[in-house]
């Protein structure tokens, strides 16, 4: 077998980038290790920033999204018992769409599959060599047959758990990580919003956020310890702890069956440089993100726009500044991104030996963001997407 692009994960990094490929003529096959009811039922992202909708509507993917996503034209910040409201659309002239990454990733899936393009799913033991050489490859068995893929770049699509960030040579990479001492107990329930917007609040027994997903399903998440046992979580106790966390003047928490749960641990890393040879990462693989910026499925869309670029650019004229310079300007947005991703995960949650005084500190940064026209401004810039490339 042989493709001019291999592309490991069909999460939304590989399967964007293959859209962007085939819309500029470029071949690619998508290897994934799951099935595809996994992939398109995977819970997780809901925010999608202003350029990321532009690129889904830019690149014909945009229709659903408009029927059935929430536009968001500001966001509710929740401490001391007080509801503050940004204002996205007055600060700077954005709002951001409210619609689940299952739902970008079906979009892109019925886009690929319509095409007649080659998208692989449950694949096993990949195994991603020769991109250090003129002779990158990609082993891989899918149905108990031994494949080998040759390609001329291959990208690490792969989410933080794959398999091409360790193929990177030993001493050619760094990763840089923080592990946060808490976790997201995260939910789904058939119950219309409890709020127009979404709800980031701050509350002395931790972190909480009330979001959405469609006029009859909340999402909320709660934050609880990193190895925290869902099972100790009853819906009563989930229900009575999201009351707590998010009582203030004017909301009424709306309750229904709870369909999902889980825990997510939190974490910022970044791997440097996010390439070799002619592999590249993208997305989770090379970086994540703790959720409480929303940022980490946008990140993932900004790495393959520059990606694929990088790849047209040097398919169209043999010039590869692009592809070498990929990780450079890729880690440019990405710490800005990580740093407001840290912000908002150390201004919301508890942090367990945390002292009165940090605490006051916490709290009057909370006061100066909503009470600075500035400091708002600076937060709704970040949140609705600094510029993709
Ligand atoms: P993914 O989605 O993990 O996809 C990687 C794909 O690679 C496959 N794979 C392999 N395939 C072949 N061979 C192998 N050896 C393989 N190993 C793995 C996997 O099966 C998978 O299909 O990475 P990608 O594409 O980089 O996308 C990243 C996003 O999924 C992730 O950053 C976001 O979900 C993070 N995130 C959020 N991002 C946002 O932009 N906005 C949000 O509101 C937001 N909220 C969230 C989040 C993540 C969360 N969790 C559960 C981590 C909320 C939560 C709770
Ligand atoms: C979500 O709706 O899943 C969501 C929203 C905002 C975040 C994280 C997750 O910051």
């Amino acid at each position: 077998m042989r493709t001019q692009v291999a592309i490991i994960g069909a999460g939304p990094a590989g399967l964007l980038l293959a859209h962007l490929l085939h819309l500029d003529g470029i071949e690619s096959v998508v290897i994934e290790a799951r099935s595809q009811h996994y992939a398109e039922n995977r819970i997780r992202a809901g925010v999608l920033e202003h350029h990321v909708v532009d690129v889904l509507d830019q690149t014909g993917l945009g229709a659903r999204m408009h029927r059935e996503g929430l536009r968001h034209e500001g966001t509710g910040l929740l401490f001391g018992g007080k509801l503050h409201r940004i204002d996205f659309q007055a600060l700077v002239g954005q709002s951001v769409m409210v619609y689940g990454q299952h739902e970008v990733v079906r979009d892109l899936i019925a886009a690929r599959q319509a095409a007649g393009a080659p998208l692989l799913f449950e694949c096993a033991d990949v195994l991603v060599s020769g991109f250090q050489g003129g002779s990158p490859e990609v082993r891989f068995t899918q149905g108990g047959q031994a494949h080998t893929l040759h390609c001329d770049v291959i990208a690490g699509c792969d989410g933080f758990h794959g398999v091409c960030r360790p193929a990177l040579p030993p001493g050619s990479w760094r990763g840089y990580d923080r592990v946060y001492p808490f976790g997201w107990l995260g939910i789904l329930a058939d119950a219309p919003p409890s709020a127009e917007e979404l709800i980031y609040a701050n509350h002395e027994r931790g972190f909480a956020l009330c979001s959405q997903r469609s006029p009859t399903v909340q999402r909320l998440y709660l934050q609880c310890a990193p190895d925290e046992e869902v099972e100790a979580w009853s819906d009563d106790r989930i229900w009575s702890e999201l009351g707590t966390r998010l009582a203030c003047d004017g909301f009424q928490l709306r309750t229904g069956r709870i369909f999902q749960k889980g825990v997510t641990p939190m974490r910022s890393y970044v791997a440097e440089p996010m390439q070799c040879g002619r592999l590249f990462l993208a997305g989770d693989a090379a970086h994540i993100v703790p959720p409480t910026g929303a940022k980490g499925m946008n990140s993932a869309v900004a790495d393959v726009l520059l990606l694929s670029r990088a790849i047209g650019r040097w398919y169209g004229s043999g010039d590869d500044a692009g592809l070498e310079g990929y990780s450079a300007a890729a880690l440019r947005r990405i710490w800005k991104v990580q740093r407001f991703s840290w912000w908002m995960t150390t201004l919301f949650h508890r942090f367990d030996g945390a002292s009165d005084f940090d605490r006051r500190v916490q709290l009057a940064e909370l006061d100066y963001v909503v009470g600075s026209r500035e400091a708002s401004a600076a937060l709704a810039e970040n949140y609705v997407g600094l510029p993709l490339t």
